[in-house]
């Protein structure tokens, strides 16, 4: 029997991860674990960006609230609180978080795992109640068990992830994750408190109809990618841009698209991470059957010099993303 094991709809979240490493017998069940540690952080956060209306939570960093507790943005919260999370849970010795200048030593020298993160990406966005969302990365650490983590557990290629995923904050939350074995979508279900399976073995379209990208950059993009555009238009696709990356990428990811964040005059590298953005959603859209390319080469294949790097994105369907690299963007 040929026919992939498709997963079916409503199991939770815990349930799946269980069932999910059952398939790996000698699987010692600590990235199931940091798995569930991310799915726990992400539900204060949902939490909090519900509230964020209502107690003014978001523009009053370093004042303080009516309990006298000191209130932050939410960005900071939410890197607070995945560091937190990733600290207690024990299978993570280092981080490097969008968030923060340098990685992170979380103290368990026994952790196999690093994980990307950018805690609340598209952060723009929070005061004006649009879609947000986190974006994250899983690698194994180079350095031995039980010694300090070094920047060289960091600096790894997107191919060696060995989990990824994002969170969207949007009109309902989504976690949607690979472990290299096919995408899978949960909904977040308020009132149970659990994310329940909703879309099993996500495959993107190879084409699609939507482009999505900052227009407003147009005069400092190359005559490759202004090129495209232009074919965009002859071709009547749609504008969709948000400004939140999780939340096009998504959209993109199910109705077929591309979303693009080129190099332009001013930014050489383009404005987005590879390491806290670009690796996780690459391997996303891989294991989707998509595409994701710098313009040049594969993300997942780029070799991390630092950090912090940037890199331009251009990521969605096969045969649109395809398309925009013989412009030479
Ligand atoms: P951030 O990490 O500071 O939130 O910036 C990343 C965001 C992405 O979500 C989005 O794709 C991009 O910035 C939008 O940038 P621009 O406003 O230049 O179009
Ligand atoms: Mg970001």
């Amino acid at each position: 029997n040929t026919t992939p094991h498709v997963p079916s709809v409503g199991r939770t979240l815990d349930r799946f991860i269980k069932q999910d490493q059952a398939q790996f017998p000698n699987a010692t069940g600590d990235l199931s674990q940091l798995l569930r540690d991310i799915a726990w952080a992400s539900k204060i956060i949902h939490r909090e960006i519900n509230r964020a209306g209502l107690i003014d939570i978001t523009g009053s960093y370093g004042t303080h609230n009516i309990q006298g507790e000191e209130q932050q943005k939410l960005d900071v919260i939410a890197n607070v609180r995945f560091i937190r999370a990733l600290k207690n849970g024990g299978e993570v010795c280092g981080i490097i978080s969008e968030e923060d200048d340098d990685f992170i030593d979380t103290g368990n020298l026994n952790g196999k795992y690093i994980v990307a993160i950018d805690p609340l990406d598209g952060s723009s966005n929070i005061d004006v109640n649009v879609s947000i969302g986190t974006i994250f990365s899983i690698y194994r650490r180079k350095s031995p068990l039980g010694t300090p983590p070094v920047l060289e557990d960091f600096l790894q290629k997107g191919t060696e992830q060995v989990g990824a995923g994002y969170v969207l904050y949007g009109s309902s939350t989504m976690l949607v994750y690979t472990t290299g074995h096919g995408v899978n979508a949960f909904t977040y279900e308020n009132s149970l408190g659990e994310y329940i399976l909703s879309k099993p073995h996500l495959q993107t379209p190879d084409d699609g109809k939507i482009y999505s990208i900052n227009e407003g950059n147009y005069n400092d993009l190359s005559e490759g990618v202004k090129n495209y555009l232009n074919y965009c238009k002859e071709k009547k696709y749609s504008a969709r841009y948000i400004g939140s990356l999780v939340a096009d990428f998504h959209r993109n990811l199910l109705k077929g698209g591309i979303f693009m964040y080129p190099a332009t005059a001013k930014d050489k590298n383009g404005k987005l991470r590879l390491m806290h953005e670009c690796n996780a959603l690459a391997f996303i859209v891989e294991q989707a059957g998509g595409v994701a390319s710098d313009g040049k080469q594969r993300i997942l294949e780029i070799e991390p010099t630092s950090i912090h790097q940037r890199v331009p994105l251009y990521i969605g369907s096969k045969n649109m993303v395809e398309k925009a690299i013989a412009f030479n963007p």
